[in-house]
């Protein structure tokens, strides 16, 4: 067994989003959010629930927090909730709102820990969907009016900014399959809601930075490696498609300043543009979102094996056994996490990269003397931090690691039945129970390092 130590200065977090743990739905002042309505709807959520009490960490703030420093984390990623702050998503702020956040900033300083916080982690308020959500151009000043709001208050005390976490959720899942908030099915609107989330990101960045001189700013995404599942050209060709709509659609305009012109011409045959004159770009847009981020946020979970559908569309195909996924259905690889960091450094030349979220949802035993048994996660957690050690190893500049989540917490469209904490959460009493995840995750960041087993070594597939 080999311990492998992480720098000076490493940042080791948990994550955690305000939609998916504070409840307190009508307390405060708070406005719905998008979520609020979607999960009232019939048929959108698996098991029926409302994200309403969830972990109902708004009241149980300080004994989370009192977790936090037990864990021993020097860094801590929460979203401030949108329509806590602007309850209908314009006008003057809620005083209670900002009292909220401000009351927990101070204490994670207080505690050493430093905030990193995420401006818009979903939950936009309802309010600003019924003018026309991220669909309408007007959605993106509104967020900057938003960012500016945060910012003024907190911006004395935050060093790290994040503007939003994993745009292709919002605009594909919200907008193009309708399986999250706000449950819209048009391929056109999905395109022009991750324009303005773009758009709105560097209008965001250059706000916080007149703002906040010091702030360091960023913006989250999802990425995963696009696997062929055979050699066949077909098989080659999804994978380009898939990589093109969730990698690139989204690493190009920010990086590069431009739309993937193979993912343009894939939505035009598609029907979904008329032509690459892309109609919701604006004049001087493109220049904006390219504003230079002072860190990528990486979300990775897993990879995506790609096969060609009948109609010729990627069709994402179980590249594992049963025993080898997630309860999300994702399989774990964590080779993919060396992958995704070589591509944003090498092929897109990011300086500073966060892993603002990774982990595992597995289906936990009951608490057993005041803990519970999560073998699995920890492997998970494990076989990933490696993969991070492996790539700064390598010379890659990954400069901190938030694991996916502190507590279980409301799991979107799949409610409560999946599980990703650290903590148990008992959702009918709020009790929670430390996994040993989380005593493994305490003596990781203690030691700074993780150590290595034989059973750490996932064998490197290929489909
Ligand atoms: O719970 C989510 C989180 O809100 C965004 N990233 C993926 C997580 C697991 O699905």
């Amino acid at each position: 067994m080999a311990l492998h130590r992480f720098p000076a200065g490493f940042l080791w977090g948990v994550a955690t989003s305000a939609q998916q743990i504070e409840g307190a739905r009508n307390e405060g002042g708070r406005g719905d959010s998008i979520w609020d309505r979607f999960a009232a709807m019939p048929d959108t959520i698996e098991d029926g629930s409302r994200p309403d009490t969830t972990c109902d960490h708004y009241h149980r703030w300080r004994e989370d927090l009192g977790r936090l420093r037990w864990l021993g984390v020097n860094a801590y990623r929460f979203s401030t909730g949108w329509s806590r702050i602007l309850p209908t998503g314009h006008g003057a702020p809620n005083p209670a709102g900002l009292d909220f956040y401000d009351a927990l900033v101070d204490e994670l300083l207080a505690s050493g820990i430093e905030p990193f916080l995420t401006l818009n982690h979903w939950d936009l308020p309802d309010a600003l969907q019924q003018r026309g959500g991220w669909a309408a151009r007007e959605t993106a000043r509104a967020f900057v009016a938003y960012a500016e709001v945060v910012a003024r208050r907190l911006g004395d005390r935050v060093r790290f900014w994040t503007t939003h976490n994993e745009p292709w959720c919002i605009a594909t899942l919200g907008h193009e399959e309708g399986s999250h908030a706000p449950g819209r099915r048009s391929p056109q609107e999905a395109l022009r809601a991750a324009h303005h989330l773009l758009v709105s990101h560097g209008w965001a960045v250059e706000a916080i930075r007149g703002l906040v001189p010091a702030a360091q700013v960023g913006i989250v995404l999802n990425l995963s490696p696009a696997w062929p599942a055979s050699p066949a050209e077909a098989d080659r060709d999804a994978a380009r498609q898939f990589d093109g709509f969730f990698n690139r659609w989204y690493l190009d305009p920010l990086l590069r300043g431009r739309y993937p012109a193979d993912a343009v011409a894939d939505r035009i045959r598609r029907g979904h543009l008329a032509s690459a004159d892309l109609p919701f770009v604006q004049d001087g847009d493109l220049d904006r979102v390219r504003a230079p981020l002072d860190y990528l946020g990486v979300n990775y979970y897993s990879r995506t094996v790609l096969a060609a559908g009948p109609d010729g569309l990627p069709k994402a195909v179980p590249a594992a056994p049963r025993e080898e996924l997630t309860e999300m259905g994702w399989e774990v690889y964590p080779d993919g996490l060396d992958e995704v960091l070589g591509r944003v450094t090498g092929e897109y030349g990011v300086r500073s990269v966060h892993i603002t979220e990774n982990g595992a949802a597995f289906v936990d035993p009951a608490p057993a003397d005041g803990r519970i048994a999560d073998p699995r996660r920890i492997a998970y957690l494990r076989d990933h931090l490696l993969a991070v050690h492996r790539a700064i190893a390598a010379g890659v500049p990954v400069h901190g690691y938030f694991a996916w989540s502190l507590l279980d917490n409301f799991e979107w469209g799949q409610g409560f039945t999946r599980r990703f904490g650290l903590y148990g959460v008992d959702f009918a009493t709020g009790e929670r129970t430390p996994k040993d995840s989380a005593f493994w995750y305490r003596d990781s960041i203690a030691a700074r390092a993780v150590a290595d087993g034989p059973e750490s070594c996932i064998a490197r597939r290929k489909p």
